[in-house]
């Protein structure tokens, strides 16, 4: 005969069972899935801009850091848009076309999108830009935004040098103009949902390194050095980087500070907007490589860079590079390579972007039969250099 008492024991446990076992597995769900959502993925000393960051941008950010000390990761503008003797081929690149292989970092550029116009200044139909977008993520690249925005104020284009800043930014007059700008980006950027369902507007949006009002220690664009006050250029930032996290909830965006040249640290960060507002410090330099002699500037530039941003927890990048028709056959290797990869800080930096390739007498990658092809061959089998097929997982 059974205990009774056992009996009534062991129901009363069953019932306990049945009933927690439910709430307990609910929890543990609850529970697994806050972990996952929160999983801090920090490093001592670095947070992002956005706190609130996706997973994958998070993850974007802290692989790139990773590499930084091994590789170099090689960068294009408009890849998959055009080369040098063709426009709007499925799949196309000039340098695939050469290496058979797609870079790693994907420039794009969005001039023209606060004006409401379909294609951007130098003619990409923006929402294959965003196909293309899509693409080069899916495919485990790395995806790069500037922004050649018209002047506010003449209604000009980015070299038109009216001062505008102080228009745009809260309490100017084209302040209202300025947000609807960036409502637009805010579409833009929406419209890069990749998954099952992003067709209904649902599914992750495509971590992008965003990197608005670049060169500005330069004073060709109306943002740059002598149109702008810091504290303006600062308070355009700012407001750019609120506006977008804060008020469009964007949470997929990585702040890229980019200058042109630059002589000192001072200098580099005359215009900073601050830690807390910037995850990539970049610069842009064409003149250094076109000569030998220049090789050292274009280390000591990146040894600063890599100094500042690792000092802060942050990415460095040479945002934009290239030599205009790159008529010297081994520019690849003996001077790009050799600025960044012969010095033990300079190599440091994350990546590498050439310009585009627009037309015969304005490109900046290869194309098959090009004077610098075989040495861009060498270039892409050198072990510290990074294509879109030697990647890891970034996004992981
Ligand atoms: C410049 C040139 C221009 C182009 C602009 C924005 O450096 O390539 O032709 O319009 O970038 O992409």
């Amino acid at each position: 005969m059974m205990d009774k008492n056992f009996d009534t024991a062991r129901s009363k446990l069953n019932r306990v069972v049945v009933c927690v076992a439910p709430v307990s597995f609910l929890l543990l769900t609850v529970m697994f899935a806050a972990c996952r959502a929160t999983a801090p993925l920090t490093e001592p000393g670095t947070t992002l801009t956005d706190a609130g960051a996706s997973r994958a941008t998070r993850a974007l950010f802290y692989n790139l850091k990773r590499l930084a000390p091994d590789y170099l990761l090689f960068g294009h503008q408009d890849d998959l848009a055009y080369g040098v003797t063709w426009k709007r081929e499925d799949k196309r690149s000039d340098v695939h076309d050469v290496v058979g292989a797609y870079p790693a970092v994907y420039g794009w550029e969005i001039g023209h999108l606060e004006i409401g116009a379909p294609a951007n200044l130098d003619t990409v139909d923006f929402r294959d830009m965003q196909r293309w977008i899509k693409e080069g993520y899916k495919r485990g690249g790395v995806i790069t935004i500037s922004w050649h925005m018209n002047n506010p104020v003449s209604g000009g284009s980015s070299w038109d040098t009216t001062r505008a800043v102080y228009s745009i930014i809260p309490g100017g007059r084209n302040h209202a103009m300025y947000r609807q700008w960036l409502d637009r980006f805010a579409d833009f950027v929406g419209g890069l949902k990749t998954g099952p369902f992003s067709w209904l507007g649902l599914g992750k949006p495509v971590p992008i390194i965003f990197r608005p009002f670049h060169e500005h220690t330069g004073s060709w664009f109306w943002w740059g050095r002598d149109l702008v006050t810091p504290e303006e250029y600062v308070a355009l930032w700012r407001f750019t980087v609120e506006y977008l996290r804060d008020e469009k909830g964007l949470h997929n965006l990585l702040y890229a500070y980019s200058t042109d040249r630059f002589d000192s640290e001072d200098e580099y960060l005359e215009h900073y907007p601050g830690d807390d507002y910037v995850d990539l410090l970049g610069c842009d330099d064409y003149g250094a490589l076109r000569t030998d002699a220049g090789v050292a500037d274009m280390t000591r530039q990146l040894r600063i860079l890599v100094e500042m941003a690792e000092s802060r927890g942050k990415i460095a990048a040479l945002t934009e590079t290239g030599l205009e028709r790159i008529p010297f056959p081994t520019w690849w290797t003996d001077r790009l390579l050799r600025a960044i990869e012969s010095d033990s800080t300079a190599r440091r930096i994350s990546y590498a972007l050439v310009w585009r390739n627009a037309r015969a007498s304005h490109h900046y990658a290869p194309h098959p039969g090009h004077v610098s092809a075989e040495n861009f061959k060498r270039f892409y089998e050198h072990p510290f250099v990074l294509f879109e097929d030697g990647l890891p997982k970034l996004y992981r």
